[in-house]
């Protein structure tokens, strides 16, 4: 008797099949095991705590921070065959390809590699669900040190431990004034805690995991390299992470990525566009989406990869969940999420076909706010999956809350303030402040935009709005499909050309204006699946104004500026560069519209319709509309 098919098999059915499935013995003692072992996704249990972000938790939590450090690293040291492990939890997002609590495969899904939700309007909600499972274990661990600490230090451990949630990394807004966006205690290779035993230095858990087994992750060099790896410098098993590259490319890429999510929080007022990629190329005015960004942030942590080396394990989706950085960033991505949903209460959910297959659902389902978000049920009856309607109310479901809302009274108008703080055109406020009495932190140096220059500031009324007041906006929207190119690969824009010409330097380039990241990973083959991202293009030209490169914003200075000036370059999986031209479906197109001042710090600015300048790019290859024309004649 086949005792493991029977689990899988069963599991996927039960919800469904119950009606004409006629139990045998057999079947109840695989239904009994399944059960015995089903892992419920609750949250932590308790009242509602903040997830504070990382750099908060390591300046004023030290306690919950010293936690959390060793957290992690016993987490990260659990055994890869317990369920609850670090290892099988982030085995759910893709490889090893293997069920998880039981629930079985689709029968038509076996080229697909795991759980998890792309380029679908159910990302936002299974990665909520997901980040909930992971926490809920995390906080297993967290106690149980808590716990073991000496009797002079027991009280104030657990006193840490009892309000302490998984931090975030906001990679968006400003860092502290000379430190770097990427924070130093990622980065760092080891570091010291006081432990339960006194001070110890041990290898940072947040830097790489280390595998007791990496034969599961399926793909070439990862099936050998012992840990994970961000920008590695070979694909041999003795591999090193090129930290500083990672380092140096998310300083390059956050002021872009402050804007990408500025814009997102200000154009983006449907659920359905904001959630997701494929989406997101229906919208002009929502190009982007949340999706889109964190995409971005993954193939950026990961390294782009070379012709002689892979990309790093970020880079891929099957491979992104083992590296700690992805809960840190996904942790972010709920924050932002939750931030969201304040602004647009009125939309929430929406239906799309599913693009591609998942471990469970079949390419064509059709997904929306009531689909089962697998494999994580409600509870440990194993018969309810978690939606996404039901996940809506993050707090009060799975106990945690974010600086923002538990810093203020959680309105609209409070958070509207920090995102306009901490991502607006003149931001403030640095990473991880969100003061309720004093305010945001301010920022020691501004080094944000060139408006700060006084004579601009008393000329930006001419220079850099129109008659009305309204902000001149620019932006650059991308269309590509996703899965074209066997791969992650990235798509990079430049002011100007790029200062060199080789691909894997592209991410750090001094004339970046932004990148977009493609997430992928190989042999996924949905050539038609478009994805949508949106860069803005306002703060280069604001600088080029400041510089007396560009008389003002206008669209009859700006244009014929981004005409000659505006490039971009596809660096494809392998290292190599790709003519976006050849890429078919490729589009840039740049748009201008205007974004009204908002009357109070309490709103977003107000965009006007986007409005499309074909010139700018229409001449040069993968620009508006040229794919289009090439096959139309
Ligand atoms: C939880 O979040 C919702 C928004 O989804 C909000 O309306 C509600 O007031 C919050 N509840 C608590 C207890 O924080
Ligand atoms: C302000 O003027 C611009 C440019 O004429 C126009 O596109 C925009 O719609 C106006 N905005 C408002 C709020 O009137
Ligand atoms: C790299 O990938 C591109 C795009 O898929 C392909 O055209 C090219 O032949 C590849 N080059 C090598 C050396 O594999
Ligand atoms: C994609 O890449 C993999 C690994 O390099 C290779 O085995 C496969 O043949 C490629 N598929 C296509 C369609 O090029
Ligand atoms: C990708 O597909 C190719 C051709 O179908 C196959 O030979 C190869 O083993 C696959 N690679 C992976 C990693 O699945
Ligand atoms: C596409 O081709 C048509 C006919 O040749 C031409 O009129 C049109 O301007 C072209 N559009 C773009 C965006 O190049
Ligand atoms: C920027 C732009 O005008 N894009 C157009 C390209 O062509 C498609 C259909 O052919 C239009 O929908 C886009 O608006
Ligand atoms: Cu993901």
């Amino acid at each position: 008797m086949k005792l493991t098919s029977l689990v899988c098999g069963l599991s996927l059915m039960s919800q469904y099949a119950s009606a004409y499935h006629i139990p045998s013995l057999d079947d109840a003692a695989a239904e009994l095991e399944k059960r015995a072992s089903v892992v419920a996704t609750t949250g932590v249990p308790g009242a509602i705590y903040p997830r504070l972000e990382v750099r908060q938790m390591l300046y004023n939590k030290p306690n919950q921070w010293t936690l959390f450090i060793l957290a992690m690293q016993a987490f990260q040291a659990q055994s890869q065959s317990s369920a609850t492990s670090y290892y099988q939890i982030a085995g759910i997002h893709g490889v090893p390809r293997v069920n998880y609590n039981g629930v079985g495969q689709c029968s038509t899904c076996s080229d697909a590699d795991g759980y998890c939700t792309h380029d679908s309007v159910l990302f936002p909600g299974w990665h909520r669900a997901y980040m909930a499972l992971f926490e809920q274990q995390f906080m297993t661990v967290v106690n149980q040190i808590a716990a073991s600490y000496p009797s002079s230090q027991l009280a104030a451990m657990q006193g840490a431990a009892s309000t302490m949630r998984f931090p975030f990394w906001d990679w968006a807004a400003l860092p502290r004034s000379g430190y770097p966006t990427l924070p130093v205690v990622v980065s760092e290779k080891t570091i010291t805690v006081n432990s339960p035993t006194g001070s110890q230095t041990i290898n940072n858990p947040l830097y790489r995991h280390y595998f007791s087994d990496p034969s599961g992750l399926y793909y070439g060099p990862f099936v050998d390299w012992p840990y994970t790896l961000r920008y590695p410098n070979s694909d041999a098993s003795t591999a090193a992470s090129v930290e500083q590259s990672a380092i140096s490319a998310f300083d390059n890429i956050r002021a872009s990525m402050q804007d990408q999510v500025f814009q997102l929080f200000s154009t983006c007022s449907d659920y359905l566009h904001f959630s997701n990629d494929d989406a997101g190329s229906s919208s002009t005015s929502c190009s982007n989406s949340l999706e889109g960004i964190h995409n971005t942030i993954h193939t950026t942590a990961g390294g782009p990869g070379s012709s002689t080396v892979s990309g790093g394990h970020m880079t891929y989706l099957a491979l992104a969940a083992f590296d700690p950085i992805f809960w840190l960033h996904h942790c972010n991505v709920d924050r932002l999420f939750a931030m969201w949903q304040s602004q647009y209460p009125n939309s929430y959910g929406g239906s799309q076909p599913a693009p591609h297959d998942t471990w469970t659902i079949a390419a064509g389902t059709t997904q929306n706010a009531d689909s089962p978000l697998t494999p994580f049920y409600k509870d440990t009856a194993g018969t309810t999956f978690w939606t996404t309607n039901m996940v809506k109310n993050w707090n009060t479901t799975f106990h945690y809350t974010y600086p923002e809302f538990a810093d203020s009274d959680g309105s609209k108008g409070a958070i509207a303030s920090y995102i306009n703080k901490l991502y607006g055109p003149s931001a403030t406020a640095t990473a991880g402040s969100s003061k309720r009495t004093a305010g945001p932190e301010p920022v020691a140096a501004p080094d944000a935009l060139p408006t700060a220059a006084p004579e601009l500031v008393e000329r930006q009324g001419t220079l850099l709005a129109a008659a009305n007041g309204s902000l001149f906006q620019y932006v650059a929207n991308i269309r590509t499909p996703r899965y074209a190119l066997n791969g992650s690969y990235n798509i990079f824009l430049f002011h100007g050309s790029p200062t060199t010409e080789v691909p894997s330097q592209w991410i750090l380039d001094a004339n970046l204006i932004g990148p977009m990241g493609v997430l992928a990973q190989t042999n996924m083959t949905t050539a038609d699946l478009i994805a949508a991202g949106s860069i803005p293009l306002t703060r280069t030209l604001t600088t080029a104004v400041a510089n007396g490169q560009l008389a003002d914003l206008t669209e009859a200075n700006a244009t014929p500026y981004l005409k000659a000036n505006l490039a971009w370059r596809v660096a494809a999986p392998n290292g190599t560069e790709v003519d976006p031209g050849t890429i078919p479906d490729f589009e840039i197109a740049v748009f201008a519209s205007t974004a009204a001042p908002p009357a109070t710090q309490y709103s977003l600015p107000e965009w006007s319709a986007f409005v499309p300048l074909i010139e700018i790019t229409v001449d040069k290859s993968g620009g508006a509309n040229t794919t289009a024309n090439a096959t139309a004649t």
